[in-house]
């Protein structure tokens, strides 16, 4: 499928024109047709590696994987890669911080497990399993470009350089969130599905109308594609060429809906080519590959001004959150085979194969993790001060006069509090 059909770029041939290699065939792609003026950048892409833009919109026939389960590194013909799907290794630098994170990741997902069992926080959506998309995400952009989370994310959005506590606070149910988005070009995580896939594509698209070279990582998971603002949004993005990478975490359930009733396609990430992008599917467990794709589909989107999907296999290794039982729906059996595949012994395997990791730095990745968790666990533990006047705060830029009265009528009732009256 990705077998290179070299005359098309051969030095000397004409450069093809639109409507030459338009994807779609019949009477859309006729000269003169409206439709042949679209998708010149998949066109342009896909003449630059060789292929049909077919072969480049289309996945990759196999999943791309560099690392085996058991942290060796895959052959390089067996990786799923071929022209216009190749994934070059990252930097040794990268991988250990890579590293790093994912060390971090995992403690941080599994003190804010224990911490909402023991009553400190009202809920958490765990990424555990999940963490080398997490690194993943993070890791793959620039400073200046934005990711937009989910629920789930919050190891991203950590690794991304947002204070763990700024983070948990919205979890407690203190803030809807915690830090500032403009200020870590984060979106706020959501809870409606799909709703910041359409934030992303607005802010990417005010970006390149403004002359930046801004891209924006899109979350969302497997159940996520269902969503109607999911179809809206890859749609506009490739009819406007706005440079986003949309990466859809398929852990396998949505809730208790499995994949198998979620979607009849052949793969999540074959999605894409019906909205005249391109996809790839990348194993979501196998830190190498996931940074990898990620980073080549940032760089892609930035370089051609054109969105992408990426979606990384994986697997939610606990329950949904707190208030789901997963043995209800899936067996145990299930959860130890997807154990075997753990993103985070895999790398450490490979990295200390290449005498990249020894035990020092082991320790010392582990006493950061160990330090975030602890302050995890002091901030969380330690009753909330909230101001109640701050409810009026946030809900209009110009409060109502009924707010105003309002808000002057409880500062009156907690002055009489505070004097030692009853409020
Ligand atoms: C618009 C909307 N519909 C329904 C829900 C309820 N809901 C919360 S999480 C979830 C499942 C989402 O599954 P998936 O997209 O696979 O993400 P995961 O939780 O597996 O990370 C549903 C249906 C919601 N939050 N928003
Ligand atoms: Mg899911």
């Amino acid at each position: 499928m990705t077998e290179s059909t070299a005359d098309e770029t051969s030095p000397g041939t004409p450069p093809p024109g639109p409507q030459d290699a338009a994807p779609m065939g019949g009477s859309a792609s006729e000269p003169g047709h409206p439709k042949a003026e679209q998708a010149t950048r998949i066109v342009e892409a896909s003449r630059s590696f060789g292929i049909t833009p077919e072969q480049y919109m289309l996945p990759a026939q196999q999943q791309i994987r560099m690392l085996s389960p058991e942290g060796t590194l895959v052959p390089e013909d067996q990786q799923g890669t071929g022209p216009g799907h190749e994934y070059p290794i990252p930097e040794d630098e990268v991988l250990l911080k890579a590293y790093e994170s994912l060390v971090a990741g995992r403690r941080i997902n599994d003190q804010n497990y224990a911490l909402v069992r023991q009553g400190r926080m009202a809920v958490y959506p765990s990424s555990h399993g999940q963490e080398a998309c997490q690194v993943g995400a993070a890791l793959c952009l620039g400073e200046g470009d934005w990711m937009f989370p989910t629920y789930r994310d919050s190891v991203a959005v950590i690794t991304r350089g947002v204070d763990p506590l700024d983070v948990m606070v919205s979890f407690r149910g203190d803030w809807h969130c915690g830090y500032d988005p403009t200020a870590y070009r984060v979106g706020a995580m959501s809870t409606p599905l799909t709703t910041q896939l359409l934030h992303a594509v607005g802010v990417a698209h005010a970006a390149k109308l403004r002359g930046e070279d801004t891209v924006v990582l899109a979350m969302c998971g497997d159940g996520a594609t269902s969503e109607g603002d999911f179809h809206e949004a890859l749609n506009f993005a490739a009819v406007f060429e706005v440079p986003v990478v949309f990466f859809v975490q398929n852990n396998g359930y949505a809730i208790s809906v499995p994949l198998s009733h979620q979607s009849a396609a052949p793969s999540l990430a074959h999605k894409a080519i019906g909205y005249g992008m391109a996809g790839e599917q990348v194993d979501g467990n196998d830190m190498v590959a996931v940074l990898a794709v990620l980073r080549r589909a940032v760089h892609l989107a930035r370089e051609h001004s054109m969105p992408l999907l990426v979606e990384a296999v994986t697997y939610r290794m606990q329950a949904h959150t707190n208030a789901d039982d997963a043995t209800r729906y899936r067996d145990s059996e299930e959860v130890e085979q997807w154990k075997r595949k753990d993103p985070l012994k895999r790398m450490r395997t490979f990295l200390s194969s290449k005498g990249l990791l020894d035990g020092d730095v082991e320790e010392q990745f582990s006493t950061t993790a160990e330090s975030v968790a602890a302050s995890l666990r002091t901030a969380m533990t330690a009753e909330p001060k909230g101001d109640p006047l701050e409810l009026f705060d946030h809900v209009y830029s110009e409060p109502t006069a009924q707010l105003r009265q309002q808000r002057s009528q409880l500062a009156d009732e907690l002055a009489r509090a505070e004097e030692g009256g009853t409020a």
